[in-house]
């Protein structure tokens, strides 16, 4: 598969394919996720391609958190997807008129549509790392961003405390998410058996968009993995999108491990830019309670034998013993405690991961070959996914794990060097798959090509 980008060999080279692929997504102040497959704002990949924007443009980057957050609900919630409203219909499925979101609740935004479900909450990661880069900028670049940041910080603000009250009524530190795309792991085994028993009810007919714009359907979810997905938002529906009636009746309700460590490392960042953004001290106390009560809840999910920390159905009251990489909470949330941590370097390394003998490159199965759900072509159940790799080693990096981390930015350099901007790898043949010129792939190869090779 060739991408428009091309398969660029040296740094420069690739550095350059890289921005063109932004460039082409652009759509303004902000960026679809894909050319074709993706042509709205998802959530979460625009704040891995804000990353990515700050090595050429640190304020476009803040554009596009902007972008999202301004499209945010009353509830607080920062919405999955924001809608394209000039792309043909039929792009994309569910769309705008199927999340029907304005019509049922008061809480949506009236300005633009959105879908009514969220994703993992790494936009406070992704201000702080712009405001860092743009200290190597001009005068009129640090104005601007800290300008933006001072904006941000009260819209940050109310995303991180909707994921700790309406989405941790149990004052766990761990988030519940409403729907497997909330995970942004869609597909991961991880939800196999909370979606198992799920019965589809009566479904109004549909037609999937996505099959279009893949080579082969063994790369996506199956029919009936979508039939549940779309049975779940018909029920988010009757339920007007209202949390707290959600949260009485939806039968998929999960604490994603993955979501609450990324909203521990974001309440860390979100820290740092509540002193830029002068927030008061009351507020700063909130972060810390959140932050340090996340801590507690992923401790709590730790499974020593395995060396992973799990996600907990909350409807079945019990632990979900799946391998993927959403185990390595603890390192992406900078756990401090020594004992996991050195557990979960161990189990990065062990064969059950990095340490395979099949790997094309040493990078992380998005599903551990070990486990009974692992499938090497199919999207969350076996691929590399490059963004992921990216916050792995950002974590690794940032808490003083630099071996680990430069072997694991080399090796990703190398996969990108022969798959271009895939969005994800098949991880023994290293075939690329899923779109070409996916923008949060062409993000992190800006960022580990930026000089100096460490994060800012
Ligand atoms: C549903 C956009 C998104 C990513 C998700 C990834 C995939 C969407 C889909 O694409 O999900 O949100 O249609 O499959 O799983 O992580 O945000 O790139």
């Amino acid at each position: 598969m060739t991408t428009a980008a091309g398969h660029p060999g040296t740094s420069d080279a690739m550095a350059r394919g890289a921005a063109a692929v932004l460039r082409a997504n652009d759509l303004g102040g902000w960026t679809k996720a894909a050319p074709r497959l993706y042509p709205h704002q998802w959530s979460w990949d625009s704040a891995f391609i804000a990353v990515g924007w700050a090595r050429l443009d640190p304020l476009r980057a803040i554009r596009e958190l902007t972008s999202l957050l301004s499209a945010q609900w009353a509830t607080g919630l920062v919405p999955q997807i924001v809608f394209n409203p000039d792309v043909a219909a039929g792009s994309y499925f569910p769309d705008a008129e199927r999340w029907d979101c304005r019509r049922l609740t008061e809480a949506a935004p009236a300005a633009v549509d959105t879908s009514g479900i969220c994703q993992p909450p790494v936009h406070a990661i992704a201000a702080l790392h712009i405001w860092s880069v743009a200290q190597h900028g001009d005068e009129a670049t640090r104005t601007g961003v800290r300008a933006a940041i001072h904006e941000l910080v009260p819209r940050l603000l109310a995303w991180h405390r909707y994921l700790a009250t309406a989405r941790d009524p149990e004052q766990s530190g761990l988030v519940t998410i409403v729907h497997p795309w909330e995970s942004g792991t869609d597909n991961s085994p991880r939800w196999d058996q909370a979606m198992e028993t799920i019965l589809v009810g009566d479904l109004p007919p549909f037609a999937r968009a996505d099959l279009q714009h893949v080579v082969d359907p063994s790369q996506r979810p199956t029919n009936e993995e979508y039939d549940r997905y779309l049975w779940l938002v018909e029920l988010l529906k009757r339920a007007d999108y209202d949390d707290a009636l959600i949260y009485e009746s939806h039968p998929f309700l999960v604490k994603d491990i993955l979501s609450s460590a990324i909203l521990v490392t974001a309440n860390s960042a979100l820290l740092a830019l509540a002193e830029i953004g002068e927030a008061d001290d009351a507020d700063r106390r909130e972060i810390v309670e959140w932050r340090d009560r996340g801590l507690r809840g992923l401790a709590q999910q730790w499974d020593a034998e395995l060396g992973l920390a799990l996600d907990w159905n909350v409807r079945s009251a019990e632990s979900i013993r799946v391998q993927t990489i959403a185990g390595f909470a603890p390192l992406i949330a900078s756990d401090p405690n020594e004992e996991r941590r050195a557990a979960q370097l161990a189990t990065l390394a062990s064969p059950a991961f990095l340490g395979h003998p099949d790997l094309r490159w040493p990078l992380p199965p998005s599903t551990s070959p070990d486990a009974a759900g692992f499938q090497p072509r199919s999207y969350w159940r076996g691929p590399v996914w490059p963004v992921f790799t990216w916050l792995l080693w950002w974590a690794l990096d940032q808490s003083g794990e630099a071996d680990v981390a430069t072997r694991l930015r080399a090796a990703a350099l190398d996969q990108l060097a022969a798959v271009g901007f895939a969005e994800y790898v098949e991880p023994f043949s290293g075939e690329p798959l899923g779109s070409a010129d996916q923008s949060w792939t062409a993000a992190v190869a800006l960022d580990w090509l930026a000089p100096p090779h460490t994060s800012p």
